[in-house]
């Protein structure tokens, strides 16, 4: 198996978004449910419409036509990457329906394996289990467990973050997701550290967070200073009334190219000016407002996955996104994705970059 030289021994080995991309974890649709209802998804669901069918359907399966047409966008997504030449791995099935409690709390159901993006942030040689910040995922990192395992026999680092309580001291009681225009604030509290891997985003040495509703300033400190003076752990300031995720916001795509959504970074941090970067504005989405989108917002689209400093598979209905990566010098791949996007998210979230080849660098 190709191995890059900075990962001699270890199958895993991720540095940046853009390496060439060798193996990627790709979730699945199987035994994908509606996430059971909590408190913290009023803070995170952008569409307030949505509240009363999670209500009533959380914790059961989704509609068979929905799943469906989720699996062959997920298909097509596979047959891309294969296609290729990248290596995709899946999670193992797990039971997602059984009810669980802990002393802190109790929940109707797990969730799915719909997006590893999510749960492993892979740092270099390293997998580190994020501390997640929903209570209905406590347990999805079980789905990753088997290929952890393997990753680990073949030389990689794997570490869990603090297991979080996620008791009611986790959460701001009574809180209110601002309106747009209001100040921007989150549900968490700083009772513990908490993050989802897909609050940050890897660029070499430098290593890009932002606070969210599943991301706390103590779970920032808790990386940077896990991480090491290896690293540089920078906070990025955003604007967003129902944050979730760093990477339909500010996605740093390839050496000297920052793709960011206008509507969320309020300040580009400094560093990428002095170093040149060119900063890339993404279009406005075309997914039509129609589209029943359950977990995620039309800004989506910026949810690319880089094969290399070129190729970049993008989702089909983007037309004005799809024009614009060709102007920036990128070789887009369209793949049909808006109805994977309907219960999950993008193509991003339901990849993880398992190995890339290439070294770790800075690009400031
Ligand atoms: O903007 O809808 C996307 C989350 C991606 N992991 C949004 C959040």
């Amino acid at each position: 198996m190709a191995q890059s030289e900075t990962t001699v021994g270890s199958v895993v080995g991720a540095h940046n978004e853009w390496d060439l991309l060798e193996e990627v974890v790709v979730g699945t649709v199987e035994g994908a449910l509606v996430p059971p209802w909590d408190t913290m998804m009023e803070a995170t669901l952008h569409d307030k419409g949505l509240w009363d069918y999670f209500k009533e359907h959380g914790g059961t399966s989704w509609p068979r036509e929905l799943l469906a047409a989720a699996r062959n966008d997920i298909d097509e997504f596979v047959h891309i990457l294969e296609a290729e030449g990248v290596t995709v791995r899946r999670p193992t099935p797990y039971d997602f329906a059984k009810p669980f409690a802990t002393p802190d709390f109790e929940i109707a159901s797990s969730c799915y394996a719909l997006m590893p993006r999510d749960v492993l942030l892979v740092i270099g040689d390293q997998i580190i289990e994020a501390p997640m910040g929903w209570r209905s995922r406590y347990h999805e990192n079980h789905a990753y467990k088997d290929l952890c395992k393997e990753y680990f026999r073949s030389g990689a680092r794997w570490v869990s973050a603090p297991r979080p309580q996620l008791g009611d001291a986790s959460y701001k009681k009574d809180f209110v997701p601002p309106e747009e225009g209001e100040p921007m604030g989150t549900i968490l509290t700083e009772f513990e550290p908490l993050f989802d891997a897909a609050d940050v985003i890897k660029c070499g040495r430098d290593i890009f967070i932002a606070q969210s509703n599943c991301c706390n300033r103590f779970g920032i400190d808790w990386l940077r200073r896990h991480l090491g003076d290896e690293y540089r752990v920078h906070e990025v300031e955003v604007y967003d009334t129902h944050p979730m995720h760093i990477d339909a916001t500010f996605y740093p795509l390839a050496p000297g190219k920052l793709l960011i959504n206008p509507e969320r970074v309020k300040r580009v941090p400094a560093m990428f000016e002095q170093a040149g970067w060119d900063v890339l504005v993404c279009p406005e989405p075309l997914m039509p407002e129609t589209h029943p989108m359950f977990n995620c917002s039309r800004w989506i689209c910026m949810n690319v996955l880089m094969l290399d400093e070129r190729r970049v598979i993008v989702s089909k209905g983007e037309g004005n996104l799809i024009r614009a990566l060709q102007d920036w010098g990128f070789e887009p791949i369209p793949c049909n994705f808006y109805d994977f996007e309907t219960i999950g998210g993008g193509l991003h979230c339901a990849s993880l970059d398992i190995r890339r080849r290439g070294g770790l660098e800075s690009y400031f």
